[in-house]
């Protein structure tokens, strides 16, 4: 497939719910969707880059920025037959992950759609329908929040995640659990406590929580693996693990039990089989964390966590959870059981909305050769 022409569209849409974490509030999603053209056939890919460097170093400018001056020249009319034989050819390209990712997942999609194959299965996957939670942001209160997974319980998710941070933690974990029971729950402090703060988090462990993700700095791996040895609820770690090779060294150190896979953070699908494929090897369970991605980038994140280690409840909810009106034709939507199914067609699967992507374009640009 010779790669004719390229798009970059940077996308602004409103959120359905303002979302906190311990870095910040969101309250519209910002993202770079890119569009590659080859024989005749479109492939679309997200990069997850947020407004500001606060989940990782990247921002939508600068996801714009290298894909414009350095990733895309690499792949504009160039033949490509599997996009596999993409990620070696920026690798000389330090980081940027999210940008590599975007491009690196419409050239999964326009493979599919080459060899009518679902992107589940042109990565491995095994299964039809996959295991998904809801993550729910920091609230003006904790009344506000119990209300928020009460509601999304009755919507039938099975697994609730909640944002915590220094001040709201054992208390929000205590009151879930007298409210709900014996839920499956996790938490995620997006890299903001500190080894000072173990003896806080040890009192974690009374609420048998599925797991803790990602407590300490985002690249502090040996730390993580101090405060694993003094913790009987599993770490998990997500912003820490941006290679396969990060990966390997976290589990070798005993830094964490258990990992959130994120292809755009890892740079990929492929980076993201790699990953889950080397915790399989180790018996380490994974499952597919989210970065509130549209449709476009949610359907290849539902087709990765298809595969067979994806153990645990996925952060992929259906597309009423993040927006009004998604970008793709069929929406994400939830099964009565507490999955989602995974689509069938070619490629991504699923057909993407146009008119939609148009009015929520705050930039676009076309690149050829
Ligand atoms: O740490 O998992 C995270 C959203 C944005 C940035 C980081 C994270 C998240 C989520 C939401 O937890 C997952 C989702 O529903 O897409
Ligand atoms: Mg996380």
């Amino acid at each position: 497939m010779r790669i004719e022409r390229a798009e970059l569209r940077e996308l602004s849409l409103p959120l359905v719910f303002p979302f906190e974490t311990s870095f910040g509030r969101e309250e519209t999603k910002a993202c770079v969707l890119v569009r590659l053209y080859a024989g005749g056939l479109e492939g679309w890919g997200e990069a997850p880059a947020m407004a500001a460097p606060l989940y990782n170093e990247e921002t939508v400018r600068t996801a714009w920025h290298v894909l414009e001056d350095f990733i895309l020249p690499l792949v504009l009319g160039r033949d490509l037959h599997d996009p596999r034989e993409f990620p070696p050819l920026v690798r000389h390209l330090r980081r940027h992950h999210m940008a590599k990712a975007g491009v690196e997942a419409a050239l999964w999609d326009l493979y599919g759609q080459a060899r009518g194959q679902s992107l589940a299965q042109a990565l491995g996957g095994t299964r039809g329908t996959v295991d998904v939670g809801v993550s729910l942001g920091i609230e003006p209160s904790l009344d506000a929040l119990l209300r928020r997974v009460e509601h999304f319980l009755g919507l039938g998710y099975r697994r609730i995640k909640v944002k915590i941070k220094p001040g709201w933690d054992v208390a929000v974990v205590r009151e879930i659990r007298r409210a709900f029971g014996g839920i499956r729950l996790q938490v995620d402090a997006n890299s903001a406590y500190t080894p000072a703060h173990a003896p806080l988090l040890r009192e974690l462990d009374e609420f048998d929580l599925l797991l803790i993700e990602q407590p300490l700095g985002e690249d502090d791996i040996v730390d993580h693996a101090a405060l694993q040895a003094q913790l009987r609820t599993p770490i998990c770690l997500d912003e820490s693990i941006v290679t396969p090779e990060d990966a390997r060294k976290a589990l070798d150190l005993g830094a964490c039990r258990v990992i959130n896979i994120k292809a755009a953070r890892l740079s990929g699908l492929a980076a993201g089989v790699r990953t889950h494929d080397l915790c399989r090897s180790r018996g380490i369970p994974v499952w597919c964390g989210g970065l509130l991605e549209t449709g476009i980038g949610r359907v290849a994140n539902l087709a990765l966590a298809s595969l067979p280690n994806f153990l645990l409840p996925a952060d992929i909810s259906a597309s009423d959870r993040y927006f009004r009106e998604d970008l793709i034709d069929p929406p994400v939507t939830l099964n009565p059981d507490g999955t989602i199914t995974v689509p069938q067609g070619a490629g991504l699967g699923v057909a993407v909305r146009l008119d939609r992507i148009e009015r929520r374009t705050v930039r676009s640009a076309t690149f050829r050769l």
